[in-house]
C-alpha cells in the first residue's frame, strides 16, 4: 500500500503543479523584492525586475544568491518579516566563517513539518508511530526540524537528540521505536554499539526505518546501516539556509529524493558557466523557495553536487527528484589532476570487508604540492600485526582506488576504533595545508 502525507499535492498532475508553482513563484518574487533590499539591488544590476518572470524558465534570467551573501545580510538583512512575524531563527554553524541566520515565520514552520512528514509516509509511518530523533536539537536543523515532521503525522517523538548512545540503544528498544532519524554517521555508530551491548537490533528491536541525510552516505553504508538494523533507508536531503531536513526525500522506490516541488523550484547549473542544465545532467543544485514567507531565497547556490531524475516514480508521486548527493563543489578533491568526492573514495573502501566504514583523508602540502593521505580503519577480526597481510591489503586497496577512481594516495591502516566516531556530522577531510 502505497501511503502518502497529502495526496492531493504529492500526486498532483504535472501541469497542474506546474501552474502551482508558476503562481507561488511569482509571489515569492514578489515578496523578496517587495521586501528586501537585496533583491531590489541584485534585480536591478542584472537589468531585471518582477515583469521578466512569465514562465518557470524565465527564472534564469535572475541572478542568484550565494552563501557569502547570505553572511554579508548578517544578521537580518534577508528578512522580509517584522520582529512580531518571526517565530523561530536558525542559524548555520558557522565554522567556516561568519554565521548564516535564517528566520521563520510560523506558517514557514508548519510548512517545513509537512514536508518531513511526508518522508515518514515514504518509510510507512502513521500516528502510530514511534520516531526517535537522534539529529542534535539546536540552531542546527537536524533535530527541530524531524521533530516538527513527527508531530506533523502524528507519531509518538522521542526527542533524545545526539548523544550518550547507549540510553539511546536502550530506549530505541524499550520505547519500541519505530523510526529512527539521524546522520548515516550515527545510525552506523547506534548499530555497531547496539550489536557490542548483546543486541541484534535487526531482529530484537521494533524498528522498522531510519530517515538519514545532513551528509554524503556511499551505497555500501547505507546497505551496512539498513542490514545491521534490519530497516528500510530513507535519504533525506536538506540545508539550513533553504529550510532544513526535508527538502527533498527517497521513497521506497529508491533511485532518488522527491523535492518538495510545491516549496521548491530546483534548477541544476554547471558551477563553472553557471548555465541551465537539462534534466539529467550532473551539475550544481540551485534551489528558489516558493512560499517561504521569513526569509525568501530566489536562486540560492547550494554547492551540492546532483542531478533532476524526471522519469515518472513508480510510487505515484508526481514531483522529480535529485539523485543522491555526490558531495558539494567545496568538498571536491583534486588529486593530481583528477577530481574526487570523497564519497566515492567510501565506495571504494567499503567493498572491502577487512575494513570498517571509517576513514579520513588528511590533506597536507609540501610546498606547492597538495599531499593526500588517506587513513583507513581496519575490522576487529583483520590481523593488523601480520605486516604480509597488511602489505597485501594495502595493495588491493590501492589498486582499486586507482582502476575506479584514477587516483594515487598515500594509504594508512589503523587500528580498530582509532577514527573518532560521530554523533552528528562526521568529519571526513582534515585539512592541514597552510
Ligand atoms: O544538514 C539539514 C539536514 C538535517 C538535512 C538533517 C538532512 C537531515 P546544514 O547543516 O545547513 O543543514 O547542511 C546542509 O549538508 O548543503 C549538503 O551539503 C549536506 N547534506 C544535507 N543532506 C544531505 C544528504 C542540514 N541527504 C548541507 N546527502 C547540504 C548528502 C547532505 N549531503
Amino acid at each position: 500500500m502505497t501511503q502518502y502525507f497529502q495526496p492531493e499535492i504529492e500526486t498532483m498532475p504535472r501541469e497542474q503543479l506546474r501552474e502551482l508553482q508558476l503562481a507561488n513563484l511569482k509571489a515569492s518574487m514578489k515578496n523578496a523584492y517587495d521586501n528586501v533590499e537585496f533583491y531590489r539591488g541584485s534585480f536591478a544590476d542584472a537589468g531585471v525586475g518582477l515583469d521578466d518572470l512569465e514562465t518557470l524558465e524565465d527564472l534564469a534570467k535572475f541572478p542568484f544568491i550565494t552563501k557569502q551573501d547570505m553572511r554579508d545580510a548578517y544578521p537580518f538583512g534577508l528578512f522580509a518579516r517584522k520582529n512580531e512575524d518571526v517565530a523561530r531563527i536558525h542559524a548555520s554553524s558557522g565554522t567556516t566563517g561568519q554565521a548564516t541566520i535564517v528566520g521563520h515565520t510560523a506558517t514557514d514552520l508548519k510548512n517545513w513539518g509537512n514536508c518531513f512528514a511526508r518522508g515518514i509516509a515514504m518509510v510507512g509511518g502513521s500516528d502510530a508511530s514511534t520516531i526517535q530523533v537522534s539529529y542534535g536539537y539546536g540552531l542546527f536543523t537536524g533535530g527541530l526540524g524531524a521533530h516538527a515532521g513527527g508531530e506533523a503525522i502524528g507519531c509518538t517523538v522521542i526527542p533524545t537528540s545526539s548523544g550518550n548512545t547507549k540510553r539511546q540503544i536502550q530506549m530505541m528498544k524499550d520505547l519500541g521505536t519505530d523510526i529512527l532519524a539521524c546522520t548515516p554517521s550515527y545510525a552506523l555508530l547506534i548499530a555497531d554499539t547496539a550489536i557490542e551491548m548483546g543486541y541484534d537490533p535487526a531482529s530484537e528491536f521494533k524498528i522498522s526505518a531510519v530517515i538519514c541525510g545532513a551528509e554524503p552516505a556511499s551505497e555500501n553504508m547505507r546497505q551496512e546501516i539498513a542490514d545491521k538494523l534490519g530497516v528500510q533507508y530513507c535519504d533525506v536531503y536538506g540545508l539550513s539556509e533553504i529550510m532544513g531536513p526535508g527538502v527533498a526525500m527517497e521513497c521506497a522506490e529508491r533511485g532518488g529524493l522527491h523535492i518538495a516541488e510545491d516549496q521548491f523550484y530546483c534548477e541544476i547549473v554547471d558551477p563553472e558557466t553557471l548555465e541551465v542544465l537539462p534534466d539529467g545532467q550532473w551539475g550544481e543544485l540551485v534551489i528558489t523557495t516558493l512560499t517561504r514567507e521569513c526569509t525568501p531565497l530566489i536562486r540560492y547556490r547550494t554547492r551540492d553536487v546532483t542531478r533532476i531524475v524526471s522519469e515518472p516514480c513508480a510510487c505515484g508521486r508526481t514531483h522529480r527528484k535529485i539523485d543522491r548527493l555526490r558531495g558539494r563543489t567545496d568538498d571536491m578533491l583534486i588529486i593530481r589532476g583528477v577530481n574526487v568526492f570523497p564519497s566515492q573514495i567510501e565506495q571504494v573502501i567499503t567493498e572491502f570487508p577487512e575494513i570498517a566504514t571509517q576513514y579520513q583523508i588528511i590533506l597536507t602540502n609540501d610546498g606547492v604540492l597538495d599531499r593526500v593521505e588517506l587513513r583507513v580503519e581496519t575490522v576487529p577480526e583483520f590481523p593488523i600485526d601480520e605486516v604480509r597481510k597488511l602489505e597485501d591489503l594495502k595493495s588491493r586497496l590501492a589498486s582499486e582506488l586507482k582502476s575506479n577512481l584514477q587516483i594515487a594516495v598515500n594509504i594508512k591502516l589503523v587500528e580498530p576504533k582509532s577514527i573518532e566516531r560521530s554523533e552528528g556530522k562526521a568529519k571526513r577531510i582534515i585539512d592541514n595545508r597552510n
